[in-house]
């Protein structure tokens, strides 16, 4: 490949006249801005174990009243973004967040959207658009962009959960930014029973819902309940996954960011097509292994690891006889609305 002038080759002044003027020649930055043949991501492969967490979490429940907190979360950082910058990978944002019986979390609302998989603990709810969400372990609830939230704690032991934001990508673009709010009313959640069943909706007089986010809660009983029942109706399928969809329109159920559970079965091992979008892998329940490009994580219950675009991606269950149930989240939506999404072998 050519090798292109680098910034010393010019003569001094000339460089600094270049910068009175606001002025950056091009040749010396364009390798690094377009690397030849696939991207060279800052996003490293990393795992956070939650046994080790969680103590440093806790702690800050003794630290760190509520009231002072907002919201009281340790940001899973990517060494590779710069821990300040609190990025998993260029997209996503994800941190464990701990709320102690009798806190709250008050409302608000932001443009960022968020998605919640709860990790442990009971008691907990949050309040989604007036919609009362409990929170049990294995659960996804979503809080779109400009839906107002809250979290509430009427339990007795500490509930955790693990929150993912396309935050990095709405603060790259300057249009992250939040309100406060009132405590909502709230009523029961009702979108987990008005889409109770597969292939059947709603339909008043002839009417399909039309709202951009008709489900707030997927409960987890549901998610494992259908793995189970297409692994068991397709056994020679590798791919045991599902997509947490809008029940309306089969859509991502968010914008930016895509939510999938895969099942391991006993003894599986599965290797992911190697695509464009960064992706962070949680684990519900069971054990995995893994692999990113040269590195292995062995993931307990809670634990989370992310894979930048690109990467080999092998995910096993080295259990004889337990299925493996690993959340997925990834930046696929956002690749395919940018006309950006590709797959390599
Ligand atoms: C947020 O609103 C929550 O509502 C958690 O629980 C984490 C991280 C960045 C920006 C907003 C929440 C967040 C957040």
């Amino acid at each position: 490949m050519l090798e292109l002038a680098r910034l010393e080759d010019l003569p001094a002044d000339y460089r600094a006249a270049l910068g009175t003027q606001n002025l950056v020649p091009l040749w010396p930055n364009l390798r690094g801005v377009l690397p030849p043949g696939q991207p060279r991501p800052k996003t490293l492969p990393t795992h956070w174990s939650y046994e080790s967490l969680k103590p440093l979490l806790l702690a800050a429940g003794e630290l760190t009243p509520i009231e002072k907190a907002e919201r009281r979360v340790l940001v899973l950082a990517n060494p590779g973004h710069g821990l300040e910058n609190m990025q998993a990978s260029a997209a996503m944002y994800l941190g464990m967040q701990l709320l102690l019986p009798g806190e709250w979390a008050p409302a608000h609302r932001h443009t960022p959207n968020a998605v919640r998989m709860i990790v442990e603990g009971t008691g907990a709810y949050t309040t989604v658009d007036g919609e009362r969400c409990a929170m049990e372990r294995g659960d996804l609830i979503l809080t779109p962009t400009g839906l107002w939230h809250e979290h509430a704690h009427d339990g007795a032991e500490p509930v955790v959960w693990l929150d993912v934001l396309d935050l990095p990508l709405v603060y790259y673009l300057e249009a992250s930014y939040h309100e406060d709010g009132p405590r909502q009313a709230v009523r029961p959640g009702a979108g987990e029973r008005r889409y109770a069943r597969g292939g059947l909706l709603p339909a008043p007089l002839f009417e399909r819902g039309t709202r951009a986010y008709p489900m707030l809660r997927y409960p987890w009983r549901e998610a494992r309940a259908a793995l189970e029942q297409l692994a068991a109706a397709e056994p020679g399928l590798d791919a045991v996954q599902i997509e947490y969809v809008n029940p309306e329109n089969g859509a991502h159920v968010q914008n930016i960011l895509g939510f999938y559970a895969l099942m391991l079965r006993p003894g599986q091992t599965l290797s992911l097509p190697r695509r464009s979008p960064a992706a962070v892998f949680h684990l519900i329940e069971g054990s995995a292994t893994v692999s990113v490009d040269a590195q292995q994580f062995k993931l307990a219950p809670a634990d989370t690891c992310c894979a930048p675009g690109f990467s080999r991606v092998t995910l096993a269950n080295a259990s004889a006889d337990q299925p493996a149930f690993i959340f997925i989240a990834d930046e696929g939506p956002l690749h395919e609305k940018l006309g950006l999404i590709e797959t390599r072998n």
